[in-house]
Formats: structure tokens, sequence, C-alpha cells
């Protein structure tokens, strides 16, 4: 072996390595601009908030008013900000999927908000003040034949306004 032979080797190995350093590096640095962009989801799939048991009073008092609604999903929280919990309902009526917000009116009573169109498959609700001011925003993701989308909501003046989101219109 001479040394051009070697000095050529050599060169190659550094340029492999910086190359595979550079690439470590842009890759770590794209998972952190994710992680930045997701962070108010609450991380990645974390605290998706839980069916509540059938006996909730709110869900019972749903499905007595409403028979013909198949919950498909139905998660308690309060986003009102006054203490009282409430609940979001995901549900089927007539091939359509919608969501609708019970507020506690204290005393056994609800009021039902308007419905919104709702992700057909693989709902997920989950809580979280994303201004950290007064009413708690919801996020609502789901899917409909492979196309997701997600959105992030908050009760304004009794109805379920859409803040921001993606992809919804395709899996409603
Ligand atoms: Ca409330
Ligand atoms: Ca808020």
């Amino acid at each position: 072996m001479n040394n051009k032979f070697l000095k050529n080797i050599l060169s190659i190995i550094i340029v492999v390595a910086v190359a595979f350093a550079a690439k470590q590096y842009l890759e770590a640095r794209e998972e952190r601009k994710y992680q930045d962009q997701t962070a108010w989801m609450g991380g990645e799939g974390k605290d998706f908030a839980v069916m509540v048991p059938e006996d909730n009073r709110a869900l019972q008092y749903f499905k007595e008013e409403f028979p013909a609604r198949e919950v498909i999903l139905a998660c308690a929280e309060d986003i009102t900000d006054d203490q009282l919990q409430d609940l979001l309902v995901i549900y089927r009526e007539n091939e359509h999927t919608r969501l609708a917000a019970l507020i506690d009116k204290g005393e056994g009573h609800w009021y039902i908000s308007p419905e919104i169109p709702a992700p057909i498959e693989n709902q997920t609700i989950r809580f979280k003040n994303i201004d950290k001011e007064a009413e708690m925003e919801f996020i609502i993701t789901g899917e409909k034949e492979g196309a997701v989308g997600y959105a992030v909501y908050r009760m304004i003046d009794g109805e379920i306004k859409d803040l921001f989101g993606e992809g919804m219109a395709d899996c409603c």
C-alpha cells in the first residue's frame, strides 16, 4: 500500500463520518422541531381522555334524550370554566358521526350544544388548556379510510367552535 492510497481511504472515511454526523444532527433537530410543534397536544399520543362509565349521569341523560344516537365515545371535563363537569359525546345517527357537548347547568340539568361533524373512525378526545386561560380547549382526532385529521375546539357562547385544525373535512 502506498501513501496516496491510504490518504484516499482516509479522506473517504472522513467524508462518510462527517455525512453521518450531519445526518444524525439533522434528524435530531427535525425530531425536536416535531416535538415542539406537537407539545401543545400533550406529547406523542399520550393523555387521551377515557370513556366515562355507563352510569355517568350526563351520559344516561343523553341516551334517554336521544335513544337513536349510538354513543361511540363520551369523555368528561369542565369545558366551560365553571368547575362543573361537562360531557363531550361522539355518536352515530343516520350514518352520520357527530360531536355534541352536554354542559352541566347544575341540579341535574344539562344544556346540549348544537352538533358538529366528527371523524368517522378511530376517534380520540384530548382536553388541554392550550392558551392556559379560561376554558379548557379540546382536541378531536380521527380517520376516514386512512385520511387523518384533527381540530382544536373551545366552547364559545354555547357552541363548539373550531379554533384550528388540519384534514378534518376529509375524515368527517
Ligand atoms: Ca362546566
Ligand atoms: Ca383556554
